[in-house]
């Protein structure tokens, strides 16, 4: 199996430059390396919301579910009962995990579901054309808060970790190896 295998000939629509390209090569790198390891990639399963981010689910070629925008948890929940040997891989937008579907993950993460969560954190909702959201730095300047957002940010992950999920703060693009 060669590292171009798990990609689809959809027509990849991110922008030039966008970090979802580091987020996917990682996550195919990794794929590639569980199959190599006997776990067969049909017991993969990708979640997605709705968002730029959402359309690994076009790109990567494993089994995929397109989630509504905020709902990627209980989608993923569902797909992976108690006893199920499935591999449950989320990609989640940060508007749509720690905004509309803040109260999931983080209840998720109570409940211990044994899922991976991939926030593509990029700061705006995406595929709406920019509007910031509630967790921005201040002073973060974007199309629907020219002068800043109004409200102290919070580290949504931390609360995640809270809640007893093993959480990474985050790793950059960039740095896919991360
Ligand atoms: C239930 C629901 N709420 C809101 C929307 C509108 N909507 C679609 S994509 C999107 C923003 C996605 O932003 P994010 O989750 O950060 O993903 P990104 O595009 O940045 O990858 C919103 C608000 C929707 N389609 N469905
Ligand atoms: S709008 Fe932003 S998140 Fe969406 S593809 Fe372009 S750079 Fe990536």
């Amino acid at each position: 199996m060669t590292a171009g295998t798990l990609i689809t000939d959809a027509q990849n629509t991110w922008c030039p430059g966008c970090g979802n390209f580091s987020i996917q090569h990682a996550l195919k790198t990794v794929l590639l390396e569980m199959a190599e390891k006997e776990l067969p990639l049909e017991r993969v399963v990708l979640v997605t919301g709705i968002g730029c981010h959402a359309k690994m689910a076009d790109y990567l070629d494993v089994n995929s579910f397109y989630a509504i925008h905020g709902r990627v948890m209980p989608v993923a929940t569902g797909s992976r009962p108690r006893q199920s040997d499935l591999t449950v891989i989320c990609c989640a937008g940060d508007g749509d995990a720690y905004a509309e579907g803040l109260d999931h993950l983080i209840f998720a993460a109570k409940r211990n579901v044994n899922l991976t969560v991939l926030i593509h954190n990029n700061r705006v909702y995406g595929l709406t054309t920019g509007p910031v959201h509630s967790h921005l730095p201040l002073g973060f300047r974007g199309r629907s808060t020219p002068k800043g957002p109004w409200n102290r940010p919070s580290t949504r992950w931390s609360w995640c970790s809270q809640a007893g999920a093993p959480t990474s703060p985050g790793a950059t693009p960039g740095n896919s190896r991360s």
